[in-house]
């Protein structure tokens, strides 16, 4: 037949990674909870302030042995921010290059979304949780062609005088107020609560915030920035003792990431301080280090612990399919599961900037700067071999954002329906007056 999605299927097919045996299916039938910790870098985990821990429940959780941590996980996106980390969760397809790929194209887009994927394979019921009104980021549109059963926006929670940030519900009410609805839910359920509340400018009144030293840098936003990853903490603690009260817990997998950087490159040299470094020697090696986020796993019995390998917010659904039991051959996924031997563990950002375990690479119109991992340096002078490597990496990532804004900007996936999968009509759906 030869159509434009043939160059796709090719490359899907060649960077396929196959399921390691020791996770495929770990999860299967289980309810999934996807929390989305909004603008949380990695940097929090384990971090102090006058000594006592910043996030002391996520902590825990990173140190559990029935959580897989991942401490060299990178977020990816690009002016879509929230928007792109969900495009690359549900779809494992990239952001835009400018703009979102949500509110530019989601809402007209052929989707083989995860909900829908998880419904017709294993009969999941699918729900967001969401504190802020329901057209941001057209969410309200795009999650219907992605086939999300439920859809639990702000005017599903309380509004009062002090209920809301800027962003919407705080994430305390968020997470409590969810619990009625999630009851009700039809198991297994596939959700995804988005936080708000650790949102730039970090601001939350002082009934919010418990003892926590704030840092005192001359620098509000890195000092409010540590207040409401705290306070985002201990709202995710709260959700936790309730999953455990209910017995949720104990049918569930729980998987937690960051979406993005919270602080901007300018508010670096403020915060280095705090990260027992000197602000005179930080570098862009130590911004594109700082593009780390969380991504956390965690089930009862899972055999997990910290995992070294490299990877993106691309490889998350991957990952997740294949814990569930669902095999992604069939799929067009540009990313690849983390735990699979095969893995692809070379990181790609949207402005084409990448990092791989060993190298930490600008791209400027296919011109190279590399940085060493090990040593934070530029390699002024780099061997023939590893510049070939690298110029080879930049090349076939290159390939995969194309490849991505090809399918995603020509709406491919009209013309390519996995096997066993149902286009999904995205008249069937309607958020109002839910359970209600
Ligand atoms: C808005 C929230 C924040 O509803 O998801 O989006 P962001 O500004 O981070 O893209
Ligand atoms: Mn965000």
């Amino acid at each position: 037949q030869g159509t434009n999605m043939d160059p796709v299927l090719d490359y899907v097919h060649q960077h396929y990674a196959a399921p390691n045996p020791q996770f495929y299916g770990v999860a299967k039938g289980k309810n999934v909870i996807i929390l989305h910790l909004e603008s949380f870098q990695q940097f929090l985990i384990d971090s102090k302030v006058k000594d006592q821990e910043v996030t002391p429940f996520l902590n825990s959780l990173y140190h559990d042995s029935n959580t897989l941590a991942f401490e060299n996980f990178f977020h990816e996106v690009g002016q879509g921010k929230t928007s792109d980390a969900e495009t690359m969760l549900e779809t494992s397809l990239f952001g835009l290059p400018e703009g979102s790929f949500f509110t530019n194209l989601g809402t007209n887009n052929t989707f083989q979304a995860a909900p829908a994927i998880l419904e017709q394979q294993q009969g999941y019921t699918s729900a967001v949780f969401h504190g802020n009104i329901g057209s941001f980021w057209s969410r309200d549109t795009v999650y219907k062609n992605m086939g999300y059963n439920y859809f639990f926006d702000q005017k599903y929670f309380h509004q009062t005088a002090d209920s809301n940030t800027y962003w919407g519900s705080k994430d305390k009410i968020l997470f409590a107020e969810s619990i009625k609805y999630l009851e009700q839910l039809q198991q297994p359920f596939y959700t995804k609560f988005l936080t708000v509340t650790n949102h730039n400018p970090y601001q939350l009144a002082a009934n919010d915030l418990d003892d926590f030293p704030k840092p005192e840098t001359n620098n509000t936003m890195v000092n409010n920035y540590f207040s409401t990853a705290h306070y985002l903490d201990a709202a995710v603690k709260e959700f936790f003792d309730y999953l455990k009260a209910s017995g949720l817990y104990n049918n569930s997998i729980v998987i937690l990431y960051g979406d993005h950087f919270g602080l901007n490159e300018g508010d670096e040299k403020a915060l280095a301080p705090l990260l027992d470094r000197d602000p005179n020697t930080w570098t862009t090696f130590d911004h594109l280090q700082l593009q780390r986020v969380p991504f956390m796993i965690h089930m009862p019995n899972l055999k997990g612990g910290i995992q070294k390998q490299y990877g993106g917010e691309i490889d998350v659904l991957p990952t997740i399919m294949h814990l569930l039991g669902i095999n992604t051959k069939n799929y067009i996924y540009l990313g690849t599961d983390l735990l699979s031997p095969q893995h692809d563990p070379n990181v790609i950002f949207r402005n084409r900037n990448f990092i791989t375990p060993k190298y930490s690479v600008l791209n400027s119109n296919n011109h190279l700067t590399i940085y060493q991992n090990s040593t934070g340096e530029v390699l002024t002078n780099p061997k023939p071999q590893v510049q070939k490597q690298l110029t080879q990496v930049a090349q076939q990532k290159n390939q995969e954002l194309e490849l991505s804004d090809l399918v995603n900007k020509t709406n491919l996936l009209r013309f390519y329906t996995p096997p066993h999968f149902t286009p999904v009509n995205p008249k069937n759906y309607n958020y109002q007056n839910q359970f209600q």
